[in-house]
């Protein structure tokens, strides 16, 4: 059976909505974080040599990578609706927002994150960050104008990979203050609350709780 990686307050979070979403079978292996660290325990270290989160394991197979998981489940179980047919621009936006959640959206969140993390008082670091923060928020902003979700104004998986790099930038994620200027962005925020009532959500949010 599926068995999914999950490492307490952190981005495996996505692959249980995902598999919520689906309706799919799987074990849920929760392993946690180090209190004095936060960093990921030796158990996940014995499933990965990368000792992250999220990993999943099915048939003997080990994948990493939110994104490549999210995209491996779709394509062992079928589509269910949660991603746009390939070659049309439906799937260019789900593509871009699927790689755009752990790259360009994460850098200000991880660079935010990491100074509140290591006490860090570096100025021009945080100033960028909020430079980078204002950035990507209005490029969500601009794209929920268009509808209620990312691509195509139907949900996906787009949204799954999506909505936890901005919980992490709402401090909602993991419980560190951050400086994202949410309240400027209502559109964000509505969309965070909107995907908070699927009850899919519901199910992985008591599944996952620290
Ligand atoms: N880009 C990777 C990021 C993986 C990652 O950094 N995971 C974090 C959890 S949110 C982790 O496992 N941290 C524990 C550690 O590094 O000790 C993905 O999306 O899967």
């Amino acid at each position: 059976m599926l068995k999914i990686h999950h490492l307490v307050l952190s981005r495996s979070e996505r692959i249980v909505w995902l598999a919520e979403e689906m309706g799919l079978r799987y074990e849920l292996v929760r392993h946690l974080r180090d209190p004095q660290t936060f960093r990921a325990p030796p158990s996940l270290r014995a499933v990965t040599p990368l000792a992250k989160a999220p990993v999943i394991e099915d048939d003997g197979i080990v994948v990493e990578e939110s994104s490549v998981i999210c995209d491996y489940l779709l394509d062992r179980h079928g589509d269910h609706g949660l991603r746009p047919a390939p070659g049309t621009a439906a799937r260019r936006q789900y593509d871009y927002w699927m790689a755009s959640a752990e790259s360009t959206l994460m850098y200000p969140v991880l660079i935010d994150l990491l100074s509140v993390l290591t006490q860090s008082d570096a100025p021009g670091l945080q100033a960028f960050a909020m430079g980078e923060y204002d950035t990507m928020l209005a490029h969500v902003e601009r794209t929920l104008a268009g509808g209620d979700y990312l691509v195509d104004n139907r949900f996906s998986a787009a949204d799954v990979m999506v909505y936890y790099t901005l919980a992490m930038a709402a401090g909602t994620a993991i419980p560190f203050p951050t400086h994202a200027p949410l309240d400027r962005y209502p559109q964000v925020r509505a969309y965070l609350a909107r995907l908070e009532q699927r009850p899919a959500w519901q199910r992985t949010a008591k599944a996952c709780a620290a």
